[in-house]
């Protein structure tokens, strides 16, 4: 068996995501940062602890399998690919140029990627067909669905939802973004959502509400996730939009801009000042 990392080599592994994924953006001159950084500790909590996969085999049947509902975050799963070594880093700053496998939007074809998406509201449906296959095949692989909170506005995630606790899919985890913010503003200013964990509930889900960023917290609801039977479990994850860099966070005007070469500077120095 290999050695589980520690919480402190996960929160080191959350650092490097977050500077890998500035870096990208930067280079690229575009793309998403707020959403993005929201939610690195979801993805390296995922990745580095709980997800059963093989790098060298992407499309290994008994993988588990983690679908980006929110393509626009994916600087943050293709840096976690990267780090993985699904491919190599060098590639990270191929991000949104012509030709490239890492496109603005994730695209099938770029390993540990399972599904195009960008196109909000499709992932925990994709989801529930991965889930009813691999219960048919008596595959034991668990299903992974990052959301964004102003994703939640999608009428097809909650006939989803509806289909997710019918058929009592308890081999998925969905997980929400909850950073507050959406594309437009606010989401109470948008389209309010509360009460959300009522909601989930109210839609036959087990509901796991967690600090998003504390890498403690986020591994213990993978671990507890795992253990729930009979229906699905949705983890609420209270995130900050543009985490870990102060003059991004709660900065909607971050959801679709990148850094500049000055603002990746600072953002580095502070990255790595943090505690
Ligand atoms: C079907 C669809 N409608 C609209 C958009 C445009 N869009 C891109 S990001 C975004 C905001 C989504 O908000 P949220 O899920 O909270 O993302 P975050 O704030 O975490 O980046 C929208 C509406 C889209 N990608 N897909």
């Amino acid at each position: 068996m290999t050695k589980q990392p520690s919480i402190k080599e996960l929160e080191r592994i959350a650092k490097d995501i977050r500077i890998a994924i500035l870096k990208m953006l930067t280079c690229a001159g575009s793309g998403h940062t707020g959403g993005s950084l929201s939610t690195v500790e979801l993805l390296t909590g995922l990745y580095f602890y709980k997800f059963r996969c093989d790098p060298k085999k992407p499309l290994c049947d008994t993988r588990d399998m983690f679908i980006l509902s929110k393509g626009h975050s994916c600087p943050a799963l293709y840096a976690v690919l990267a780090h993985m070594d699904f491919f190599k880093k060098e590639e990270l700053c191929t991000l949104r140029k012509i030709g490239t496998r890492l496109q603005g939007h994730p695209q099938r074809g770029l390993p540990g990627v399972e599904i195009s998406s960008g196109s909000l509201g499709q992932g925990l449906s994709v989801s529930n067909g991965c889930a009813l296959g691999a219960r048919l095949n008596k595959n034991p692989k668990r299903i992974y669905c990052l959301m964004g909170d102003g994703e939640l506005d999608e009428g097809q995630v909650w006939e989803a939802a509806l289909t997710s606790a019918h058929y009592k899919l308890d081999n998925i985890c969905g997980i929400v973004d909850f950073n507050k913010f959406q594309i437009d503003g606010r989401i109470e200013d948008v389209k309010g959502l509360e009460p959300l964990k009522e909601k989930w509930l109210s839609f036959n889900w087990e509901v796991l509400e967690i600090d998003g960023h504390s890498i403690k917290e986020v591994i213990a609801a993978y671990d507890k996730a795992e253990t729930i039977k009979g229906k699905p479990t949705l983890i609420l994850a209270h995130t900050v939009k543009g985490k870990g860099v102060s003059f991004f966070e709660n900065q909607n005007k971050y959801h679709g801009v990148a850094p500049t070469e000055d603002e990746l500077e600072k953002a580095i120095k502070e990255i790595e000042a943090s505690s």
